[in-house]
């Protein structure tokens, strides 16, 4: 699928641009003026390397690539929402529409999950450890009804949607996940909490969660509007891969 590339831009999703803010907000850096050009990622790698090595908290996963993950938002900025302020609503075709914060969330049974996670794009990351809830679960306490038949999933970032058959969404290896490389889901990769869908390309995993409406109809998601299949698995879809990860609970 072709999307257009701005020079200005850093690699997004696909190919495509994450945005110059949230580059600049990836830098901490709020001047105006700055232009980036073709091989930001290399001079921004290059820029950071030194703080990086003296400061081996987090700031590398900033770094576009750093630890073989890409920050992606299509909203060209980073949400936060802390734990206390953060709430998922579970609602639509259901008999007992609810929603549940952080700490009801993790007193819920966990799985954990070890998978590579791979984006559409070709880049994948080997053995990352996840722990989240089933989303089935989930689905079981709101009860949904005869008539659903898809999920409608929606992000705090305002734009990002995604989509999932109720088969899907009821696979053990379907997550909202609240634990992500051993530790809570870091703001910028989606937390507190994000959906991970172990077998399926990175796009399907949505960060930032907040809602999980039941609906009887297919409403495809953002990069699904774009182009990209809906039953996104690695290796089955329009992806580049050719050979899915390997899934193991753990
Ligand atoms: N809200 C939101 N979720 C998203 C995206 C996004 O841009 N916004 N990008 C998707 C894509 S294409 C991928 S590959 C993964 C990347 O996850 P990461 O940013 O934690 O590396 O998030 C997915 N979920
Ligand atoms: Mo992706």
């Amino acid at each position: 699928m072709d999307v257009p590339r701005r020079d200005d831009e850093v690699e997004g999703a696909d190919g495509t641009p994450v945005g110059r803010r949230a580059a600049l907000g990836l830098l901490g850096l709020g001047a105006a003026g700055v232009v980036f050009g073709a091989g930001v990622q290399e001079r921004i790698a290059r820029l950071l390397a030194p703080i990086a090595a003296r400061d081996p908290t987090g700031l590398t996963q900033l770094i576009p690539g750093a630890g073989g993950f890409r920050i992606y938002t299509v909203t060209g900025s980073l949400p936060n929402r802390s734990r206390a302020a953060w709430k998922l609503k579970v609602h639509g075709l259901v008999d007992h529409p609810f929603t549940i914060g952080y700490s009801e969330l993790v007193e819920m049974e966990p799985t954990g999950i070890t998978a590579d996670f791979q984006c559409v794009t070709g880049w994948r990351v080997q053995d990352v450890r996840w722990k989240g809830v089933k989303l089935a679960d989930l689905l079981e306490r709101a009860g949904v009804q005869d008539a659903g038949s898809h999920l409608r999933l929606t992000s705090f970032d305002g734009a990002y949607t995604e989509s999932l058959t109720l088969a899907q969404a009821r696979r053990d290896d379907v997550l909202v996940a609240y634990e992500m490389l051993g530790k809570g889901v870091s703001s910028e990769h989606g937390g507190p909490v994000r959906l991970y869908v172990a077998p399926m390309y990175g796009y399907k995993s949505l960060k930032w969660l907040e809602t999980i409406e039941v609906v009887d109809e297919l409403i495809p998601g953002y990069w699904e509007e774009r182009g990209y299949d809906v039953d996104g698995w690695v290796g089955r879809s329009n992806g580049r891969s050719d050979d899915p990860p390997e899934v193991h609970g753990s």
